[in-house]
């Protein structure tokens, strides 16, 4: 069954980076609609708004504390009302970010958890201490360990219990098996749709259900998490979201789903099980880093294709994507601009195009993130006092902990850090890049003047006039949104792959490498077909690929 979600190429906005509106350094929702028209220029029907309601931003807005209300930074109810309406005349549909594993502990909900008889107390997951040795000694009940790599266990006073939080403290865990609390989502899905939202992202939505809360086993990082990722309560909480609510609308979900592997993808998007219409997994982004996704290691292009085969092929449908809130910058990972300080490097504008192919050229649903496509790269701050993000901090102490070097400390944070991501985006070259007239919440990257939106929007050799051009050409091109994928050929550097529909075929040939690479035969021999697009400009390929060349051919 074909869905309207399938033709269309999403676009995240992270709002506190996006366009700053009333000059006070933080992006909001009426800088959102000034910016529609670039938006929709780019050819995107689909916008995921990551997380505008109240909330104290321990997290980013990703700890709510009330998901009716909009967070004053951002603007009103009304100014988000007007926002679903502007995006619809522009056939625009939004999807709203659902962050439901977990609230901020201002929410009502928790604040009146706190007292042990109240009828909220079972909405959070509490629990007495363990006895320590000696008197008045009180250990956590369990040893796990969460994803910002501290501890998962907060005592609190009031009522001599501690509270589970698998992120942040101020992130309590909400308790799935409170069927209550399941009850409670479902009233916060309907007023996002009836407001006119098409769907949510799911933010760490196989975690949900905590089957036990046992001792976990071994782990440099999150440890238990074998008792609570993909359970089964799980699965049956989202079917039950889905029965009751989700398909009673015309909207779709994506989940966010950790660690998740590819039989567990499996379950989650079956179609006939009625559970998540597509999700986001990790494995790609993770083909150069080991250890928890922190430590570089070398990348291969043959271990890209890998993966990539392997979910291409292991699911009918899935959502795409190389870049979010949470990650490098793409360019920066897997292209060529390392991290200019200044301006971006000889292959940037290549590397930037090849990435673009990359991603608009396999099955399923493309998200791009804002900024990606005018090729921003990763930040260039000088130490961890200009990094704003929870886990790099984390991440620091975790590997003091471990002893690790700081210099080393700091090359693989600052090649990590989610903060990479959510720097403003940079519209112009003046001041602060044209996000706003104050000093923003989080520096703008210093290459701003090089790479902006406005630079590029007439340039037609720009990063942004190729993602308009490829999101075009596969809106108009069934067989690179539909068909099948069918690897070729892959090396340390190079990886070609091939779309099929029907008769139709296109074949894609990308080079991850600053060599000019001379296909042996085999190879060479997969690159018959035309030139539909070339990142170079080239017309023939003959058998070679310059440094970060992306080419697609027809048929072949
Ligand atoms: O992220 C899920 C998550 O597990 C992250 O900690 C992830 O492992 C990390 O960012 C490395 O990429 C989601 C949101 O996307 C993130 O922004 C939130 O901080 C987190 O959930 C908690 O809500």
């Amino acid at each position: 069954m074909k869905a309207w979600w399938k033709d269309r190429v999403a676009y995240q906005i992270y709002p506190r980076s996006f366009q700053d509106s009333n000059n006070d350094g933080m992006g909001d929702i009426p800088g959102i609609i000034s910016r529609l028209d670039e938006i929709g220029d780019l050819g995107v029907g689909i916008i995921w708004l990551s997380p505008v309601y109240k909330s104290p931003d321990a997290d980013n807005g990703y700890d709510i504390s009330d998901y009716r209300e909009i967070n004053p930074k951002f603007g009103t109810m009304a100014d988000m009302e007007r926002l679903f309406a502007e995006a619809a005349k522009r056939d625009i549909r939004i999807i709203m970010d659902l962050v439901i594993n977990h609230t901020s502990d201002e929410h009502e909900w928790f604040r009146k958890s706190r007292d042990r008889a109240s009828p909220y107390r079972d909405y959070y997951i509490w629990r007495p201490p363990r006895n320590g040795k000696g008197p008045g000694r009180r250990l956590p009940p369990n040893n796990w360990t969460g994803f910002f790599m501290g501890d998962v266990w907060e005592y609190d006073e009031q009522s001599g219990e501690f509270y589970l939080h698998l992120f942040d403290r101020k992130q309590p865990d909400l308790n799935y098996k409170n069927p209550r609390v399941v009850e409670e989502v479902k009233e916060i899905l309907r007023f996002w749709l009836d407001k006119g939202a098409a769907g949510f992202r799911c933010d760490v939505i196989n975690i949900l259900y905590k089957t036990s809360l046992a001792d976990g086993k071994r782990a440099l990082a999150v440890r238990g998490i074998e008792h609570y990722k993909s359970q089964e309560g799980n699965h049956a909480v989202l079917r039950e979201l889905r029965r009751d609510v989700l398909d009673k609308y015309d909207c779709f979900t994506v989940g966010e789903t950790v660690m998740v592997d590819l039989d567990e993808a499996k379950l989650l998007c079956d179609e006939s099980r009625g559970e998540l219409d597509m999700l986001f997994y990790f494995d790609h982004l993770e083909v150069d880093r080991r250890i928890a996704q922190y430590v570089p290691k070398k990348f291969r292009a043959k271990r890209l294709l890998k993966v990539m085969t392997k979910w291409q092929r292991g699911l009918d449908w899935n959502a795409l994507y190389l870049e979010n809130h949470d990650q490098a910058r793409i360019v920066s990972h897997f292209g060529a601009a390392g991290n200019p300080a200044g301006g971006p490097g000889k292959h940037w504008r290549q590397s930037a195009k090849m990435l673009a192919l990359f991603e608009l050229t396999l099955r399923g649903t493309p998200f791009i993130f804002q900024g990606q496509e005018i090729g921003m790269t990763n930040f260039d701050f000088e130490s961890l006092d200009d990094i704003d993000d929870v886990l790099s901090h984390g991440l620091n102490g975790l590997m003091k902990k471990l002893r690790i070097p700081g210099f080393l400390r700091w090359k693989w944070l600052k090649a990590s850090s989610r903060d990479n991501a959510r720097t403003p985006v940079q519209w112009d070259a003046s001041e602060n890049a044209g996000f706003s007239g104050a000093r923003p919440w989080l520096g703008v990257n210093g290459n701003y003047r090089h790479i902006n939106y406005a630079a590029q929007k007439d340039d037609p050799d720009s990063v942004l006039n190729f993602y308009k051009n490829i999101i075009s050409l596969r809106k108009s091109t069934e067989c690179l949104v539909h068909g099948e994928f069918a690897p070729l050929y892959a090396d340390n550097r190079v990886m070609i792959y091939r779309r099929e529909l029907g008769d139709e075929s296109y074949t894609v040939a990308l080079n991850f490498s600053f060599r000019d690479v001379k296909l042996p035969k085999r190879a060479a021999g997969f690159l018959g077909g035309a030139v539909v697009v070339s990142t170079s400009g080239r017309r023939e390929t003959e058998g070679r690929l310059p440094p970060w060349e992306g080419v697609l051919l027809k048929g072949g």
